[in-house]
C-alpha cells in the first residue's frame, strides 16, 4: 500500500542517548533497541472513519520513538498495517450505502493527508490486510495441523460444509502474559472489542477467529485449503509483523485499547506459528485520548478529527504540539484550551527563533534528547524548549547560530517545524 511522503529530517549536531521505553507488560524501562537496529510494529487504522485526535496521538508517539532511535544511531525498521477488511468497515459501508473498498480508500487517503500535515514520518512499509491475505494462509494451516487451531462448522456460510477457523487459547501456556488479566477480565473486554464469546461450537469462550468462511454478501478471498473467506483481525497483525520483521520484534505499539484481546491474541498466534517463545520484547501503549469524559471512539461518535481542525485553518504544528504536551502513557481528555495553549507556545517559540542570535542551544538540545530517550517524555522536552525561548525573549543572547540549531532540533526530534 502506498504510504505518504517522508518529511526531510535535518541533521542535528550530537546524538541521542540510548532510547528506553516503559514496557507496559512488565512496567520496566527497557532499551527500545538491541544493538544497532530495531524493529517496530505499530497497529494502524481501521479505515471506516477519519483520523481523530486519539489516533493522531498514537502515531505521533511512535513517530517520536522512530525519530529518537534514528537520532541515537539505530537503524529502525518500522511497519504499520491497515485493517482494510473487518466487520466495522463492512458495517459502516452498509450503513452509509457506499462500497467498503471505496470507504476504505477514502479514509486511507485522508489519513495519509493528516499524517503528512502532522509531520509523522511514514513507516518503511505500509501494509493493508487485504493485499497481505495470501501470507496469512500458510500460518493458519500450520496451526490447524499442529492442533493449535480448529474448525467450527459454519452452516450459514455460502458453501456447503464450510468451516471457520479458531485459535485454541487453552493450548497456549503463555496466554494472558501480555495483558495479565484474569479470565473474567478478559471476558469483559473480549465481546466489547470484536470477540464472539458465545459462538456455538467453540472450545473456549475466548478462542479467537482466524479465518471466516465466506458468507453471502461479504467479500471473500481464496483461502487455499481453508476455502474462500476472510481473515480474522489478530492473525493479520501477527503475520505481517512476523513476515516483515522476524520474531521477536523489538517494539509492538498501539493504544491501550489494543492490549486485550488484540495484542494478547496476536502474540499468542505468532508464538504458536513461529515456535519462538516471545513475540515482542517491549510493548508501548498510548493512553486513551477522550472527549467529554469518555474515550474518543468511532463507535461512540465523540470525536475531534484532525482533518476538521485543518479545514478550520488550525496550524497542524499546533495540533502536534498539543499532543506532545501530554505524556504518551497518560489518559487525558481533549479540551479547546489544549489547542489554545499549543498555539500560544508555538507563537512564542517562533518569536524566539526569529531573533538575531540567542542563548546557546546545545544544552537545550541535549535536554530534549535526554527527555525523549527517557520513555518519550515529550512534556519534559517541551519544558526545556520553553526555558530556552523565555531566556531568548527576555535576555536575548549573542550565539548567532543558536536559533537555527534549535529550530533544526525541534524539526528533527519533535517533528515541530517553526
Ligand atoms: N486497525 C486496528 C489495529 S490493528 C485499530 O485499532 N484501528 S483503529 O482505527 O481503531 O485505531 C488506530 C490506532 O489508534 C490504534 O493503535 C488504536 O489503539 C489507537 N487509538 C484508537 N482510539 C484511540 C484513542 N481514543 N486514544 C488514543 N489512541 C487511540
Ligand atoms: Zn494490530
Amino acid at each position: 500500500m502506498k504510504s505518504w511522503p517522508a518529511a526531510f529530517v535535518p541533521q542535528v549536531p550530537g546524538r541521542s542517548p540510548d532510547v528506553r521505553v516503559r514496557d507496559t507488560v512488565t512496567g520496566e524501562l527497557l532499551p527500545a533497541a538491541v544493538g544497532e537496529s530495531a524493529s517496530v510494529y505499530v497497529c494502524g487504522i481501521t479505515p471506516y472513519d477519519a483520523t481523530h485526535l486519539g489516533h493522531a496521538a498514537t502515531y505521533v508517539t511512535f513517530d517520536l520513538l522512530v525519530r529518537a532511535l534514528r537520532d541515537s544511531g539505530v537503524a529502525v525498521r518500522y511497519i504499520q498495517n491497515i485493517t482494510d477488511i473487518d466487520d466495522p468497515l463492512l458495517d459502516r459501508a452498509e450503513r452509509d450505502g457506499i462500497g467498503w473498498e471505496e470507504l476504505a480508500t477514502r479514509e486511507i487517503d485522508l489519513f495519509r493527508e493528516d499524517m503528512t500535515a502532522l509531520a509523522v514520518l511514514p513507516p518503511d512499509e505500509y501494509l493493508g490486510a487485504v493485499e497481505s491475505i495470501p501470507t496469512f494462509i500458510e500460518p493458519i494451516e500450520k496451526l490447524l495441523a499442529s492442533g493449535d487451531a480448529y474448525l467450527v462448522p459454519a452452516p450459514d456460510a455460502s458453501h456447503a460444509g464450510a468451516h471457520d477457523v479458531y485459535f485454541d487459547v487453552s493450548r497456549d501456556p503463555k496466554f494472558g502474559s501480555v495483558s495479565r488479566l484474569d479470565e473474567a477480565g478478559m471476558l469483559d473486554l473480549f465481546a466489547e472489542r470484536g470477540g464472539d464469546p458465545d459462538r456455538p461450537g467453540k472450545r473456549n469462550r475466548l478462542d479467537a477467529l482466524m479465518w471466516r468462511a465466506h458468507r453471502e454478501g461479504e467479500p471473500s478471498w481464496d483461502g487455499g485449503q481453508l476455502g474462500p473467506g476472510r481473515p480474522g483481525w489478530h492473525i493479520e497483525c501477527a503475520c505481517i509483523a512476523c513476515n516483515r520483521l522476524g520474531v521477536p520484534i523489538d517494539v509492538q505499539g498501539g493504544g491501550t485499547d489494543l492490549i486485550f484481546p488484540h495484542h494478547e491474541m496476536s502474540a499468542a498466534h505468532a508464538r504458536a506459528f513461529s515456535g519462538k517463545p516471545t513475540f515482542a520484547r517491549a510493548y508501548v501503549h498510548q493512553g486513551m485520548v477522550g472527549l467529554d469524559g469518555e474515550k474518543m471512539s468511532k463507535s461512540k461518535g465523540n470525536l475531534v478529527f484532525v482533518s476538521e481542525l485543518r479545514r478550520r485553518g488550525v496550524d497542524p504544528m499546533a495540533i502536534r504540539l498539543a499532543l506532545l504536551a501530554r505524556h504518551h502513557a497518560e489518559d487525558w481528555f481533549w479540551e479547546d484550551r489544549d489547542l489554545a495553549s499549543a498555539q500560544e507556545r508555538l507563537a512564542t517559540w517562533r518569536a524566539a527563533v526569529s531573533g538575531n542570535g540567542g542563548p546557546p542551544a546545545e544544552e537545550t538540545v541535549a535536554e530534549i534528547r535526554a527527555a525523549l530517550a527517557d520513555d518519550l517524555d515529550s512534556p519534559q522536552a517541551l519544558t526545556a524548549v520553553d526555558r530556552w525561548a523565555k531566556e531568548s525573549l527576555t535576555h536575548g543572547g549573542d550565539d548567532l547560530g543558536a536559533p537555527g540549531v534549535l529550530a533544526r532540533a525541534l524539526d528533527a526530534l519533535l517533528g515541530i517545524r517553526l
